[in-house]
């Protein structure tokens, strides 16, 4: 048996989220297409009969511009030290800067092994993919690289083979059932953000939290939940809100339905928006807005 801690780092919207996702076998982080959706680590774990792989998903690197994003960069930094493995998610369909390469230089080939996986490979053209690689090598990235995309399912049964092999040898380190170790209620906060990061455009869901009030099962089997909905400023409440509570409404309705497939029971949801100016720049508001 095989087992280990894998930190899954890199860039943000880079496909992180996406790729554990798809390792586990089911959703454990949100994914959307802006940038710094993940915001605290995460844990998803696939067991097979002779290997345990324990993936981190990570908040992405980013510049950071506030407090929460100060502590989102340290969650990264962190869950790269004392793990097992560091695979470094790329996006390659974005190109390979020099400052990517800075950025990886400082999570691979160091003491601990790691990987990158080149992914988003579905929707690049394939003959960048050598060149990227051959430049890494030049630069001094001497690790493996596969190219993947998670999306596709393309070649990621090779980067798991690989990343079992890599593991020391060892029991399990999570009993055989457990998938994450965030709860149900975290997922449904994540999963309102999720659908808030979707609909609206990026200044409005950066600044958002979900505080989830009231997660209770009634004895008919329907979950009935109340969220608050904690937005940075004035103009963003009614933004979310929108004509006649239109846009909170469409919003809460695709919540819940994607609330109600992880749950796999029925769910009564309830929505209200608050406004906390300046919440992700207060040490004290983070620690209660945002499950760290
Ligand atoms: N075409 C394609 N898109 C992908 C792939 N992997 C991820 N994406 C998309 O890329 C965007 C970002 O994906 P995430 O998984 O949220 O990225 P992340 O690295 O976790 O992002 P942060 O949490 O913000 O750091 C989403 O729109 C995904 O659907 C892939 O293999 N192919
Ligand atoms: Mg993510």
């Amino acid at each position: 048996m095989r087992s280990g801690i894998i930190a899954v780092i890199g860039r943000a919207n880079a496909g992180k989220s996406t790729l554990v996702n798809v390792l586990v076998g089911e959703k454990v982080a949100i994914v959307s297409p802006k940038p710094q959706t993940t915001r605290n680590s995460i844990m998803g774990v696939l067991t097979k009969p002779d290997y345990q792989l324990v993936f981190v998903d990570t908040p992405g690197i980013y510049k950071s511009s506030n407090k929460l994003s100060d502590i989102m960069m340290k969650t990264a930094e962190d869950a790269a030290k004392d793990v097992d493995f560091i695979l470094f998610v790329h996006d390659g369909h974005g190109g390979l800067s020099d400052r990517d390469i800075s950025i990886m230089k400082k999570y691979v080939g160091g003491g601990i092994p790691s990987a990158i996986a080149y992914t988003k490979i579905d929707i690049m053209p394939k003959d960048r993919i050598a060149p990227d690689i051959q430049k890494l090598c030049e630069n001094g990235v001497d690790v493996d690289v596969f190219p993947v995309s998670a999306r596709k399912g393309t070649n990621m049964a090779n980067l798991e083979k690989f990343l079992a092999q890599s593991m020391p040898e060892g029991d399990k380190i999570i009993a055989d059932d457990i998938v994450s170790d965030r709860s149900e209620k975290f997922m449904i906060a994540e999963i309102m953000r999720e659908k808030i990061l979707l609909k609206f455009d990026d200044e409005v869901p950066h600044g958002i939290a979900v505080i989830v009030n009231r997660f209770e099962r009634g004895e008919n089997g329907v979950y009935d939940i109340n969220l608050d909905i904690v937005c940075d400023k004035p103009n963003h409440k009614s933004i979310l809100i929108g004509r006649g509570g239109a846009a909170i409404k469409e919003v809460s309705s695709f919540a819940r339905k994607s609330m109600e497939s992880f749950l796999g029971a029925k769910v009564f949801l309830t929505t209200y928006v608050r406004v906390e100016e300046g919440w992700r720049d207060k040490m004290g508001l983070i620690k209660d807005m945002v499950i760290l």
